[in-house]
């Protein structure tokens, strides 16, 4: 099945007609949709399937108990109206690319690996990457059974009414230790590529990035009778900070984003009791991290006290700066090296990914494909078919290159 009827078959999976942005939240419908369309895919393909103890998606060329095995993949589930390339291109072009490597008649030695990491992106339960964080044991079973989605549904909860065993879940280092290289392709979340004019890239690093819960406390009232000196509205402090956000990533080199937001009683005619902002920050370094994050907090706590609220900060997840594996980055650039087409540029980038959570208990490695617009976790992410194939044929070179070693 070629790339372009793949990818066809599975764009309109939770895609919203409205928007055209996507809601693949994990273990929804759209989740199992799209679950139902990679063992479709894996059958299809004579592929051993299975999924493991929490609930990644696995389909093997040969025995990975043979162990050294190569694997690609990504992921398919989407943050809120995200875009139609972050995570599924990357498991769609591993499929296309095992075409490839049949088409070639191509004689690999090592396994072949592709997994469906679920619920990368956190959009329904707050934490990213918490298939591969689970399998890795960066994410303990008690701190995954607490995660609570915005309608009170645990984790345990979705995972069971999606016909999934939440007792079953935890670290899972046999299988990581058959793994001998994961290379994961992803569109670019940025404009790298665009602007030195190539198709496909090679990852140096992860920056290091985190999530910080901001809860501003004051005192709901009524909105019309309650004189301005009365007032302990913790709305202007959350307002003050988002702006003090934008002055102190700008002064660090770094990126902050409040993007989540949640109100109570959240009525348009109350002075609220609560707003609670979610902060995204990211840097290209830790120090230059720490510096935004210290600097945002302070000015917040500075801007409570003024209006009389109280403030608490939680840093609710952190993922520190991902080096990626040098000699197979390397090899990676070497294997490549041999398609004269293709000029393959190293990039760092900003986004968190699977294979950041793997790094570092697997050998890992990256290849990002352009995106002309830049955008991404948006409607508006794009990749050309173009580019799309010239990515696959990449993927396949480098899967052909290290499984035949
Ligand atoms: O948030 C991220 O960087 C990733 O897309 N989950
Ligand atoms: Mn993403
Ligand atoms: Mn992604
Ligand atoms: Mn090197």
């Amino acid at each position: 099945m070629s790339f372009h009827s793949m990818w066809a078959e599975l764009l309109p999976v939770g895609r919203s007609s409205a928007s055209g942005g996507y809601r693949r939240y994990a273990w929804t419908g759209a989740d199992a949709d799209c679950r139902a369309w990679f063992r479709q895919q894996a059958e299809a393909r004579g592929l051993a399937y299975e999924v493991d103890r929490n609930g990644n998606q696995w389909a093997w060329l040969g025995d990975p108990a043979a162990g050294n095995a190569v694997v690609t993949g990504s992921h398919l589930d989407s943050v809120p109206d995200g875009g139609a390339f972050d995570g599924p291109l990357g498991v769609v072009s591993a499929f296309a690319a095992l075409d490839e490597l049949r088409g070639r008649g191509a004689r690999l030695t090592r396994p072949l690996g592709i997994v469906n990491f679920g619920d990368e992106e956190g959009a329904r339960f707050g934490l990213a990457c918490v298939g591969s964080r689970l399998t890795a044991g960066a994410l303990t079973v008690e701190q995954a059974h607490r995660l609570t989605d915005g309608d009170g549904v645990t984790l345990p909860q979705a995972m069971e009414a999606a016909g999934y065993d939440p007792d079953g879940i935890g670290p899972d280092p046999e299988r990581l230790a058959r793994i001998g290289a994961f290379v994961e392709l992803h569109v670019e979340q940025g404009r790298a590529l665009d602007l030195s004019g190539d198709r496909v890239g090679i990852a140096s690093a992860i920056w290091p990035h985190g999530r910080w819960r901001f809860d501003f406390r004051g005192e709901a009232n009524h909105a019309g009778t309650t004189r301005l000196a009365d007032r302990r509205d913790p709305m202007p402090s959350y307002a003050e900070t988002v702006l003090a956000a934008r002055r102190e990533a700008e002064l660090a080199g770094a990126v902050a984003t409040f993007g989540k937001i949640a109100v109570e009683p959240n009525g348009v005619n109350a002075i609220p009791s609560l707003v609670r902002g979610w902060l995204d920050s990211r840097a290209a370094d830790q120090a230059s991290l720490d510096t935004v994050v210290t600097a945002i907090e302070k000015a917040a706590r500075e801007y409570a006290a003024a209006h009389g609220v109280d403030l608490t900060v939680e840093r609710e997840s952190f993922t520190p700066v991902v080096e990626f594996d040098h000699a197979l980055r390397d090899e990676l650039a070497l294997i490549l090296s041999g398609d004269t087409e293709l000029r393959v540029p190293v990039l760092g980038t900003g986004a968190g990914h699977d294979a950041g959570i793997l790094s570092g208990r697997v050998p890992t490695a990256m290849l990002f494909v352009r995106n002309p617009t830049g955008v991404s976790h948006s409607p508006a992410e794009h990749a050309t078919e173009d580019d799309c194939v010239a990515g696959v044929s990449a993927l396949a070179d480098v899967l052909e290159g290290l499984a035949r070693t």
